[in-house]
């Protein structure tokens, strides 16, 4: 199985180069934002809860997002793999991974971890704040979302870091250029 972990700060370009992967490989796309703001539109009583954290540029519970990986990792059985989209954003996120990749006798082939800057981070966001009206992409929101991803989620990549499957792409540049920067990671370190 190829299961790909698409890393990196808010605004970084998870979502949009996942689009693009999960075309190529034909591999299902798990983003837990997705999931939350599906839950969010839904207003089920999790998505009540989720939007308020959100909101403030928070992490939403360790519990409540690793309930939603393992619904959709038994949901997609038969899958050629995943790709992870924004998940893990903390070490306790990244074990429980493991462990269910384990449990269904595979395990992370790769993290690629793309690499923004602050500032072009704060541009892409505000940009698709004006346009899509995303509650989440304001000037505050997106400010603590950084310190957030500083503080809970980058350790996650000196977890990674001990296994050697972590992968820095640089992630300023045309979308097809960074595609491009993902796929060779991709291809050489396959098996
Ligand atoms: P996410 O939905 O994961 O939001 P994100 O980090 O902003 O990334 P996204 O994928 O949407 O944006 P992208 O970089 O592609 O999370 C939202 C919230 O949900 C979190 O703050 C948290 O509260 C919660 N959450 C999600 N997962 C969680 C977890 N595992 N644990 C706990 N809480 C969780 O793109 C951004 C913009 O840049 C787009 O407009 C795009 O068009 C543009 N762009 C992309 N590439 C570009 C390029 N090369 N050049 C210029 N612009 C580009």
């Amino acid at each position: 199985m190829l299961n790909i972990v698409l890393f990196g700060p808010p605004g970084s370009g998870k979502g949009t180069q996942a689009e693009k992967l999960i075309e190529k490989y034909n591999l299902v796309h798990i983003s837990t934002g997705d999931l939350l703001r599906s839950e969010v539109a839904a207003q089920t009583e999790l998505g009540v809860q989720a939007k308020a954290i959100m909101d403030r540029g928070e992490l939403v519970s360790d519990e409540i997002v690793i309930g939603m990986i393992n619904n959709k990792l038994s949901e997609h059985k038969d899958a050629p793999g995943f790709i992870f989209d924004g998940f893990p954003r903390t070490v306790e996120q990244a074990r429980e991974l493991r462990n269910a990749l384990v449990d269904n006798k595979t395990k992370v082939s790769m993290v690629i971890s793309l690499q923004v800057d602050r500032d072009e981070l704060m541009t892409r966001l505000l940009k698709r704040g004006e346009e899509s009206g995303r509650s989440d992409d304001n000037e505050e929101t997106i400010s603590n979302r950084i310190e957030v991803y500083q503080r809970q989620t980058i350790p996650v990549t000196y977890y990674y870091d001990k296994t050697r499957i972590h992968h820095p792409v640089e992630g300023i540049g045309k979308i097809d250029e960074i595609f491009k920067r993902i796929v060779d990671v991709v291809e050489k370190n396959r098996g």
